[in-house]
């Protein structure tokens, strides 16, 4: 089976300290969990920046500080800016980071409820502007989907030309208000992928381990990380973002799964092409 390939989500907008001090805020904290994600063996780093106060911001000037430092740390790794920020953002503040022309970033298929009063907006036009810029910018998108309509919109669009493949589709389960992480609901999900894309999975909270490995066993990749969850197991909080990546490399190996150096990883994701 194809290598796999590991993503770390080290930080988001929504998870803070008071949860987890673990969370990384200042621009050393998030170099430092990179960079152990990546020696253990992470190949994209999925990234949100935080003001020092830990106050999400999708900022241009702070992406800089943070990408530049983990590229220096990390060699090679591929770094993944988020475009969907934080809930109530708009779509210029979210794309301002992109201005920079990382190698990937993510595109966001669709709205959903995030809890309370909390809505993640991307309207079809939204969606349409995020993928365009994208490809101005020669950046690879991490096409998300939190559940099959999202999908449905991300097939629709791609056929008629508005985003761009090879379609590289990150299935993100879990979140209140989206599509569950039940096993039902991924193998829906798996198998209404075209062949010709790849595709990795994110389980929010306890759906992270059981998704990353029907993931492994079906021929996925695995994104992993304190954005997504904040426990090594039920009721023990996690240590650091290479704690979890190093559990998915030994459930990785245990299923004879080799794990994807970035290198590797740009070569399965058709990156170069
Ligand atoms: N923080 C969420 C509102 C992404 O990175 O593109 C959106 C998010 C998705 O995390
Ligand atoms: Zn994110």
């Amino acid at each position: 089976m194809e290598k796999l390939i590991i993503t770390a989500a080290i930080c988001g907008a929504e998870v803070t300290k008071e949860q987890n001090p673990a969370v990384p805020y200042t621009i050393e904290e998030l170099v430092n969990e990179a960079y152990l994600s990546y020696l253990m063996g992470a190949s994209i780093i999925h990234l949100h920046v935080r003001r020092d106060d830990g106050t999400p911001t999708q900022d241009s000037n702070r992406f800089k500080l943070a990408h530049e430092a983990i590229q220096k740390a990390c060699p090679g790794v591929i770094i993944q800016f988020s475009t969907g920020g934080a809930v109530g953002m708009t779509i210029e503040e979210r794309l301002d980071a992109t201005k920079l022309c990382p190698e990937m970033a993510t595109l966001d298929c669709g709205s959903v409820n995030f809890g309370g009063d909390e809505v993640f907006i991307n309207t079809e036009n939204d969606i349409i502007h995020v993928a365009k810029t994208l490809q101005e910018r020669s950046i690879k998108p991490e096409c998300e989907v939190f559940e099959k309509g999202h999908l449905d919109s991300l097939l629709r669009l791609h056929k008629k030309g508005l985003i761009q493949g090879p379609l590289h589709i990150g299935l993100v389960l879990g979140v209140n208000g989206g599509m569950s992480g039940e096993l039902r609901d991924f193998h829906f999900m798996r198998e209404s992928i075209p062949s010709n894309a790849t595709w990795s999975v994110a389980g929010i909270g306890k759906y992270e381990f059981p998704l990353a490995e029907a993931a492994i066993i079906h021929g996925g990749h695995v994104r992993v990380g304190l954005e997504d969850n904040l426990f090594i197991e039920k009721g023990v909080l996690a240590k650091s973002n290479a704690e979890l990546v190093a559990k998915v490399v030994k459930m990785a190996r245990s299923y004879g799964r080799s794990i994807a150096t970035p290198e590797e990883a740009r070569q399965i994701l058709r990156i170069k092409e």
